[in-house]
């Protein structure tokens, strides 16, 4: 086996992930079995021993004095003077929840049956992680993501220990016009490459410390949501919150791609791959919050990276799924790669556009791997708390 057999662990998508069918199979098969068995073992093992002498992110302070501090005659006073820190909905926002019509009619199949769902009220990031939230996550935890982790030999047998090094798949966009049958021509594994390094060595986050954090994994975007005394998403509530209060509507702002020639979101114009007219005004991932907000005050639910959530992926899942509170289905499958559990990703990316991948649409379906991060590949969280008014 060759260094490619690792890119390919990484590497498994779809082809709305820019992959033809039939490529993600091949990708899977020079998967090694125990690789594909063990890694969520392992890393749930890892987050147990990293996360487990770390309290909740979000501290309920009191500024109070203590009790044996107070004067005699405040004792008295029959009232607690306790007060709670609701900082952390500075960042958040509350849906509501209830009943919304989840898919669509007429996209892909996976996104059919259009049937009605209905959540419970919920807190969400406003944004998607940004790099400088992602690094106080590192910082204070000492995480190490699986794009910066080295490779296993035990779970890569035959490949040579050498080749064995940490990165990730990075998008470099050919300079001539390429059949879009072959996703290697744009998609480049590259050692070193990971969330501080974007683009491999000798490229960084410097001035883009409001850029979503990228190339997390789904074991990545969870621990840090642990952390931060929060979760991902389930995929119903994803699209509940991404959808802003709109109904059936085939985009997160409404009925058109570009209402008044605007565009919305941060996707790609211009001729995949090699073609990138920066038309919306960024080349890749934008700053957060650089478009307006859908209708409940979340930004870049369409595009800028795609959004870890925690269900695992079954095409047919919407034929019978609960419609209350749906958490996705016990186990994965993908027909396209039998045998290679996995998570559902949503929004789209700075990658997708209306010829190719048309992600971006609130009933857009993706899914990938949960070992597997890319140069697009982002999260943001939620939270069970009361709502505003209590
Ligand atoms: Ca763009
Ligand atoms: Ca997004």
């Amino acid at each position: 086996m060759r260094i490619q057999t690792v890119a390919n662990a990484r590497l498994r998508f779809s082809r709305r992930f820019h992959v033809p069918p039939g490529q993600t199979t091949r990708a899977s098969d020079a998967l090694p079995a125990r690789r594909k068995q063990n890694s969520a073992r392992q890393f749930i093992v890892a987050w147990t021993t990293i996360l487990g002498g770390l309290g909740s992110f979000v501290a309920t302070s009191n500024d109070a004095p203590a009790p044996s501090q107070r004067p005699a005659a405040a004792r008295s006073d029959a009232r607690p003077d306790v007060r709670k820190d609701n900082s952390w909905t500075n960042d958040m926002v509350w849906i509501r929840g209830g009943a919304f019509w989840m898919g669509s009619t007429g996209a892909n199949p996976d996104e059919q049956p259009l049937h009605e769902v209905t959540v419970n009220g919920f807190w969400m990031d406003k944004t998607e992680v940004t790099n400088e939230q992602f690094e106080k996550f590192a910082r204070a935890t000492g995480f190490v993501t699986m794009a910066e982790r080295k490779p296993d030999p035990k779970d890569f047998p035959g490949v040579s220990p050498e080749k064995l090094v940490p990165g990730s798949v990075v998008f470099h966009p050919p300079e001539h016009a390429v059949s879009l049958d072959n996703h290697y021509l744009w998609w480049k594994w590259t050692p070193g490459a990971n969330w501080r390094h974007p683009e491999g060595p000798g490229s960084d986050i410097k001035g883009r410390e409001k850029h979503p954090v990228v190339h997390v994994c789904w074991f990545d975007a969870a621990a840090c949501a642990k952390w931060a005394g929060k979760r991902l998403p389930t995929e119903a509530e994803w699209e509940c919150a991404s959808r802003g209060g709109l109904i059936r509507k085939p985009y997160v702002w409404g009925e058109e791609q570009t209402p008044n020639g605007k565009w919305r979101a941060n996707i790609w114009q211009g001729r995949f791959p090699g073609e990138n007219t920066e038309a919306d005004g960024f080349r890749g991932t934008a700053p957060v919050a650089s478009f307006a907000p859908n209708g409940y005050g979340l930004y870049d639910m369409a595009g800028n990276v795609w959004e870890w959530c925690d269900d695992w992926y079954r095409p047919d899942y919407y034929a019978h799924s609960p419609t209350k509170n749906p958490q996705g289905p016990p186990e994965s499958y993908d027909p396209d790669e039998p045998g290679v559990p996995k998570k559902v990703l949503r929004g789209g990316s700075y990658l997708c556009s209306d010829v190719y991948c048309t992600g971006y649409r609130p009933s857009a379906r993706m899914k990938s791997s949960p070992d597997t991060g890319l140069s697009h590949t982002g999260f943001r969280c939620v939270k069970d708390a009361p709502s505003p008014a209590n």
